[in-house]
């Protein structure tokens, strides 16, 4: 029988999962009316999502049924990088692709390029995985958001671990660092708000004074890459006024003689100075988390993208041992929880699919890549490129280099997306993708520790496949017959967590928590090689490294070029998610235009009004913003809020022209935050050759 828009109407909401990449990882609640999702909301049985969504994805059924979604696979009919394409058929273009892959006479010459556009287990590295593993494609180094503090927090608690993260609710003392809570992190925002109501302490630690940092106690406005001066000089004053857990340090930490050496280097005069920062700042903040409990440290990526940001992190997070904080459950720190999930990765992806000899290359210099000639060390030029899940032209740093390299002729390039992105715009083929609300999918979280099923809640828009069937069906005509290859999504989903999460409760109710100890290192216990929290790591010594945190200067802090005297950072627009949701007018329309927040001593130094076109530029390229002169950038430091697609700003560029191919000193991670610009009044241009969407 057929159904009817009524019956439809009727239908109870579908319960699914936020797919975007953020800590919230919420559930949602989609309302379908006659084949059409015309409401996305938050599940209010949920207790993170708590019935609650953000601006932009309270939004997401706005971006699923867009107009400008891409409906059939398209191929190429321009020059390359001009986004024209004529309409072909699935069969057209997945038969040419794998005649093309088929083709190379080396399989590492073709590459994955993908990242956490869906957060989903089954739509990320599942069948994708099993897919480049057989085919023996090069493998990616997913670097470009969390490596470089992943890492510290790996040498130093172990893994991506941390405290729960609804505890924070009971917290007497919130140090927010290095995140934009309110922006980037909402319900985390909400129980610091819960804990400020019973008396708790917020403190912001930012260049930037962002909207997190306007409501918290107190904002200490550091210079970008600073943070393991100011950790160390914390460390100093815990020291000389025995702040310190004796007890906990002596039972459940490794390197205490030595940490506390390194911190002796660092009063917080010396820290003041190279932080940009009051003394008195640095010594309130040390008395108030030496002496007030239970204290947390909600710390996150935003201080980790420079080139110092591994040893900054380590430098974090040796503070809550000090001071005996994990002893409670609403002490510690928090920076990434996705370590505390079972993920089987193995089982997704397959990795014994593959045979020959594998190099790694690294998503955070991509442009670099695709220029590199063929050689003995580096092995064959990248001939093929597959992107899914990311947005590479408009996201990568360097895009002057990343451009050149998709605009190579003879590269081929496939890109599954939602949109004609700017990375689509380079493709051979672009692939029509499914959203989250047509496809199965099954989630873990960095912000919780709860387990989320996505069911699918519309039929696919257009001809629009999921990633999973796409990599099926190029399996299929490359001949690939192991039977991992026939798996559904649904089975996708049974086996990313395996037995270790209640599938049955997931399809009643739609998520499940993991079972975690309430206060999970009151008693040690840390995932590290010794059990205790390393102050000293010896994995990092063996490798000739500093086996104690220490504080690496940016290669590009302000002052530091006469041509190029200012610090810009590049942190996200509120109503975008990295460069996903720009082309929702809604959304672009609060953002209004790519924005570049400047100090009034600096705008004036420059002769730049508030509201003026302003050029930013270094040696790598330039960007046109509008200037907002305000408060919000300290002096000697700009503010470039990201992700703009390029063909959507001012001049066809965007904020990543400026940054560098720098890998940071841990992880391997790009230093988006580490680099130096100079800005000049763009009057020249009138404000009629403004490229506007
Ligand atoms: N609305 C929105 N939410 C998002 C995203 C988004 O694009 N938009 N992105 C998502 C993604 S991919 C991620 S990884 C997470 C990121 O989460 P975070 O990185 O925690 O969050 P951001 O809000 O990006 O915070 C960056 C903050 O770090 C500050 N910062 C920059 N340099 C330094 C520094 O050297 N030291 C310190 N202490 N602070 C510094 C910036 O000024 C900014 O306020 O957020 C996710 N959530
Ligand atoms: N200057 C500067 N650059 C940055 C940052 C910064 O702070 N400053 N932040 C960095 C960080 S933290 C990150 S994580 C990266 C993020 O970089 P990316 O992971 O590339 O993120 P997005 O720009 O959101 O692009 C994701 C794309 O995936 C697509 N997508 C979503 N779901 C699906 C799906 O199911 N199937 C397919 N095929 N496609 C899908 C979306 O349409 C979108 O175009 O950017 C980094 N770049
Ligand atoms: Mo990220």
């Amino acid at each position: 029988m057929q159904a009817t828009a009524s019956d439809a109407a009727a239908s109870p909401p579908v319960r699914g999962a936020c797919p975007h990449d953020c800590p919230d990882t919420c559930a949602l609640l989609t309302t379908v009316e006659g084949g059409v999702a015309v409401r996305v909301q938050g599940n209010p049985l949920h207790a993170h999502t708590a019935g609650t969504l953000c601006t932009k994805v309270s939004r997401y059924a706005e971006r699923s049924h867009h107009p400008d979604r891409v409906l059939t696979p398209l191929k190429r009919s321009g020059p390359k990088g001009s986004g024209q394409f004529t309409p072909v058929s699935w069969d057209q273009a997945l038969d040419d692709i794998a005649a093309r892959l088929r083709a190379l006479p080396d399989p590492q010459a073709v590459l994955p390029y993908s990242y956490a556009g869906t957060m989903g287990l089954v739509q990320g590295e599942a069948m994708a995985g099993r897919f480049f593993n057989r085919l023996g494609a090069s493998q990616l180094d997913r670097t470009i958001c969390a490596s470089a503090g992943g890492e510290g927090l790996t040498q130093t608690l172990g893994g991506k671990v941390g405290m729960k993260v609804e505890h924070f609710a009971d917290s007497q003392l919130i140090l927010i660092w290095g995140s934009n809570s309110i922006g980037s992190n909402l319900h985390f925002w909400r129980h610091a708000q819960e804990a400020k109501r019973r008396g708790a302490q917020l403190v912001c630690i930012d260049p930037r004074r962002s909207e997190t940092a306007d409501k918290c106690h107190t904002h200490l406005q550091l210079m970008p890459g600073t943070d393991a001066a100011l950790a160390l000089a914390l460390m100093h004053e815990l020291i000389t006024h025995d702040w310190l857990d004796h007890d906990y340090i002596a039972r459940y930490t490794l390197g205490w003689e030595g940490l506390r050496a390194r911190a002796l280097e660092w009063p917080p005069e010396r820290a003041a100075q190279v932080c940009g920062l009051p003394v008195a700042q640095i010594t309130q903040l040390a008395r108030d988390y030496g002496q007030t409990k239970p204290a947390a440290i909600r710390l996150n990526y935003g201080m980790q993208r420079v080139h110092g940001g591994g040893n900054a992190t380590r430098a974090v997070a040796c503070l809550p041992a000090l001071v005996g904080a994990w002893r409670h459950r609403a002490g510690g720190l928090l920076m990434s929880s996705s370590g505390m999930f079972p993920v089987q990765s193995a089982a997704l992806q397959r990795p014994e699919l593959r045979r020959g000899p594998s190099r790694t290359i690294n998503m955070s210099t991509i442009g670099r890549d695709l220029l590199q000639p063929a050689s003995a060390k580096w092995g064959p030029r990248i001939e093929a490129l597959i992107v899914y899940n990311s947005n590479p032209v408009a996201v990568a740093p360097e895009s002057g280099q990343v451009v050149r390299g998709f605009q190579r002729e003879d590269l081929f390039t496939v890109v599954l997306e939602h949109f004609l992105t700017d990375t689509a715009d380079h493709a051979d083929y672009v692939l029509p993708a499914t959203t989250q609300l047509e496809h199965w999918d099954i989630h873990s979280s960095y912000g919780h520790t709860d387990v989320l099923l996505n069911r699918p809640a519309i039929a696919p828009v257009g001809q629009a496949r999921s990633n999973t069937d796409v990599f099926r069906q190029l399996a299929a005509r490359m001949g690939f017959d192991e039977p991992c290859f026939a798996d559904d999504d649904e089975a996708l989903c049974r086996t990313a967590f395996g037995a270790h999460v209640d599938f049955k409760a997931l399809l009643e109710h739609g998520f499940a928590s993991l079972k975690v100890p309430e206060a999970p290192y009151a008693e040690g216990g840390f995932p590290t090689p010794s059990g205790r929290c390393e102050f000293f790591s010896q994995r990092l010594a063996d490798q000739g490294l500093d086996g104690l945190p220490h504080h690496v200067p940016n290669r590009e802090a302000a002052g530091s070029s006469a041509r190029y005297p200012l610090a810009m950072i590049s942190p996200p627009a509120r109503n975008f998610l990295n460069s996903t949701f720009v082309n929702v007018k809604s959304l672009r329309d609060i953002e209004t235009e790519p924005l570049l927040e400047i100090h009034a001593d600096d705008a004036q130094a420059r002769g730049i009004q508030d509201g003026a076109l302003v050029r930013i530029f270094n040696d790598r390229g330039s960007y046109h913003c509008r200037a907002q002169v305000s408060t919000r950038a300290r002096a000697g430091l700009v503010v470039g809020l990201g992700i703009w697609w390029r063909k959507m700003g001012i001049q066809r560029t965007n904020v990543n022209e400026l940054t560098s191919q720098h890998l940071s000193d841990l992880g391997r991670a790009p230093v988006f935050y580490d680099c130096a610009v100079q800005v000049e009044n763009a009057a020249e241009l009138q404000e009629a050759a403004v490229v506007r969407p």
